[in-house]
């Protein structure tokens, strides 16, 4: 590992703590359960970093029983130093002041980005208590910190040193930092780390960061326990360890190309090793990862500062731009252009196309409804020329001749499909245009015309349709009943997707076109809202709609447009007239206490159960119901999912089924509630 010389004199610093706690959103987004992790992310990015730059190959977080976490690793270990202009420690001063970081000194080559790396000092100051620990010139320093009400000053005070920095005389040889932290539940609504945010960010990191290893250890839960949730009926494991604390280890030789084929598991590939490259341009670290598959959707995952891009831009034009240039040359000195003027279309090459595209710059700029598009145009062309140039060198190695050649192949059924495709929409679209399409009989259109304002409830089903109808207010929401189920758009080509009935006419209502031609202004409706059973096929159904907004109208999911409507699944009554709805299990059993002795339940097992004043009551009314919003937020959960349950797998719908749709456990507490009943008779 590199050496290089640091001292705290290399700290800038700009302001205090008080901001950090009297306005919480504006340094982490919210209170939330987001917010709570960002504030366990901005630890984990000072380690990231630490890695990125050479210094650190091990990251160790961990998650204990009384709500706190830790992150440690085996860097140079934050400087301890005392910092000539505040006089205090770099430790002090990493923790208390806002902003500071040697990682703003332009010799340091360091990134950071968005609301990430807005400091350590903010988790502090939104911590009951932090401990720092470094190892470092042989020795072990220590510094806590606390936040608490001074009675004193009458007010709160945050990130407040319980003391200097000490040197515990504590000889070692290590070196790395440790950090310990207790959110502070006066900051945020819930202080309980999700074992499965963690783990799923970390599991990215390791893929993002090549070679670097980090372990995640939930002191919560025993293994025995965690093989117990994923697993269905009675499991009894008896493994040595198992009742040891849960931990597991991301570590990635192949970095983002083990991404990419951890992403196509399960499809059938068209060559086997991913294309991987990394190389630097104007100060911009690019690296990719490509391969294709015989699937037809194109999965682009892009990243800048190890923070995902879901929206795009300037690096994935960059890419998209070098994949195209460099594919098009290709066929043209390999003879596989049918004339040498011709060109594929970028689309081409991107049929059945999985990749991972990593970037990191300095400066970076963030755009786009969720902040999540890269709005650096200086991106875009050293992106391009690196993709060029790493293909380029990968066509020249015979070991991935066939994967060009697979990939040209590829193409030119892409090419053909997409000309005939042309000729047939042509035709089609003389006869009966999409944005012409008649809906009279399917659509109840609303009155309003008021985009902003109107809904559209997709309901499963013309019978829970017809009731929906009666129900909704006609000014505002507007009914699109679903007969059977939709098309599974995932195994098909644009142009079979627009053949089917169902999608024209949801294409048609939402007003705003598909694929290239989407354009989000021309929305008709600003809430679209899928409503089926809480059964199986409703499951199937809505995960069907999803994937195809997903697939061809992303632009909707991430503008936060998409919602999941939740009928109850329970009414518990009495004769008297007493009603309360239920909309899972945990709330049936507070339910049941609030309506008391002689309870009745009737459970939902379809919308078309309901009548219209109970839909309306319990699912449509926006003052009362209970509403879902679909994210694009973790698109990598996203494509999984989709996998799972479009894919070709059949076990792996079933297991995913039953571990999301969760029918047995709600049979399992039918059962009891009805036992339960049975003895309050008795007694
Ligand atoms: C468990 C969290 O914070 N590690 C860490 C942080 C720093 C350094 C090393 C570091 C950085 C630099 C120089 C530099 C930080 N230092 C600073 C500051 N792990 C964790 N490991 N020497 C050490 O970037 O120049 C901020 S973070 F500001 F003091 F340099």
């Amino acid at each position: 590992m590199e050496e290089r010389h640091y001292d705290a004199s290399d700290i800038t610093i700009l302001e205090g703590l008080e901001a950090v706690r009297l306005r919480p959103g504006m340094y982490i987004g919210s209170t939330g359960p987001r917010g709570l992790h960002h504030i366990l992310w901005e630890i984990v990015d000072n380690a990231i970093d630490e890695a990125a730059n050479g210094f650190a190959d091990k990251i160790d977080v961990r998650l204990y029983k009384d709500g706190s976490v830790s992150v440690e690793d085996n860097g140079r270990g934050i400087p301890t130093d005392i910092h000539p202009k505040t006089k205090v420690s770099g430790v002090q001063v990493v923790f208390t002041q806002l902003h500071a970081g040697g990682k703003f000194d332009e010799h340091n080559y360091s990134f950071s980005g968005g609301l990430h790396g807005v400091g350590a000092s903010v988790t502090n100051a939104l911590s009951k208590w932090l401990k720092v620990r470094v190892y470092n010139h042989g020795s072990t320093y220590e510094m806590s910190f606390h936040s608490a009400y001074d009675p004193k000053k009458k007010k709160y005070e945050s990130g407040v040193p319980d003391g200097p920095l000490v040197d515990t005389k504590k000889r070692t040889k290590r070196h790395g930092t440790f950090v310990h932290f207790m959110p502070d539940d006066a900051v945020f609504s819930t202080t309980e780390f999700q074992l499965e945010t963690v783990s799923r960010r970390l599991n990215e990191l390791a893929f993002l960061n090549k070679g670097l290893s980090i372990s995640l250890t939930d002191e919560r839960i025993t293994r025995n326990e965690f093989e117990a949730q994923g697993a269905e009926g009675d499991v009894q494991l008896d493994l040595a360890g198992a009742s040891e604390p849960y931990s597991v280890v991301f570590r990635y030789d192949g970095g983002i190309a083990d991404f990419v084929q951890y992403l196509n598991e399960g499809k059938t590939k068209l060559y086997q090793r991913p294309l991987y490259y990394k190389a630097e341009r104007d100060g911009i670290l690019v690296e990719f990862a490509i391969q294709h598959s015989t699937d037809f959707t194109e999965s682009l995952f892009s990243y800048v500062n190890n923070i995902p891009t879901p929206e795009g831009g300037f690096h994935e034009m960059g890419f998209r731009g070098g994949l195209t240039r460099m594919l098009n040359d290709y066929a043209r000195d390999n003879k596989l252009l049918k004339d040498k003027d011709a060109n594929f279309l970028g689309e081409d090459f991107r049929e059945g196309l999985t990749a991972v595209l990593s970037v990191k710059m300095k400066n970076v700029q963030f755009e786009g409804q969720t902040k999540t598009k890269l709005g650096n145009p200086e991106a875009r062309v050293p992106v391009e020329s690196c993709v060029v140039e790493g293909l380029r060198a990968l066509a020249a190695d015979p070991k991935y001749k066939r994967a060009f050649e697979e990939t040209v192949k590829k193409a030119q059924g892409a090419a053909r499909a997409r000309l005939a495709a042309r000729q047939a929409k042509d035709t089609a679209r003389a006869k009966n245009s999409i944005d012409s399409l008649t809906l009279v009989g399917k659509l109840a259109a609303c009155t309003g015309r008021k985009a902003e304002l109107n809904e559209l409830f997709i309901v499963e089903g013309d019978s829970a349709g017809g009731t929906a109808k009666q129900a909704r207010v006609r000014q505002f929401q507007s009914i699109l009943p679903l007969r059977g189920k939709p098309l599974n758009v995932e195994k098909k080509r644009l142009e079979q997707v627009l053949a089917n009935e169902e999608i024209r006419t949801l294409i048609s209502a939402l007003g705003t076109g598909i694929g290239n031609d989407f354009n989000l202004d021309k929305l008709n409706y600003h809430k679209v809202i899928i409503l089926s059973d809480a059964d199986q096929d409703g499951f199937h159904i809505r995960c069907i709609l999803l994937t195809f907004f997903f697939r061809y109208m992303r632009e909707l999911v991430s503008a936060g447009h998409v919602y999941i409507g939740m009928p109850p699944l329970y009414k518990v009554y009495k004769p008297n007239g007493v009603e309360e709805y239920a909309y899972d299990d945990n709330e049936l059993q507070a339910k049941i206490d609030k309506v008391g002795r002689g309870y009745l339940i009737q459970r939902y097992k379809g919308l078309g159960e309901m009548s219209a004043d109970q839909l309306w009551k319990t699912t449509m009314d926006p003052v009362r119901r209970n509403l879902t919003q679909v994210t694009v937020e973790d698109a990598v959960e996203a494509e999984e999912m989709i996998a799972k349950l479009m894919g070709d797998r059949v076990e792996g719908r079933k297991e995913f089924l039953s571990r999301y749709a969760n029918f047995n456990k709600t049979d399992a507490f039918m059962a009891r509630v009805q036992k339960k009943e049975s003895d309050d008779e008795e007694a």
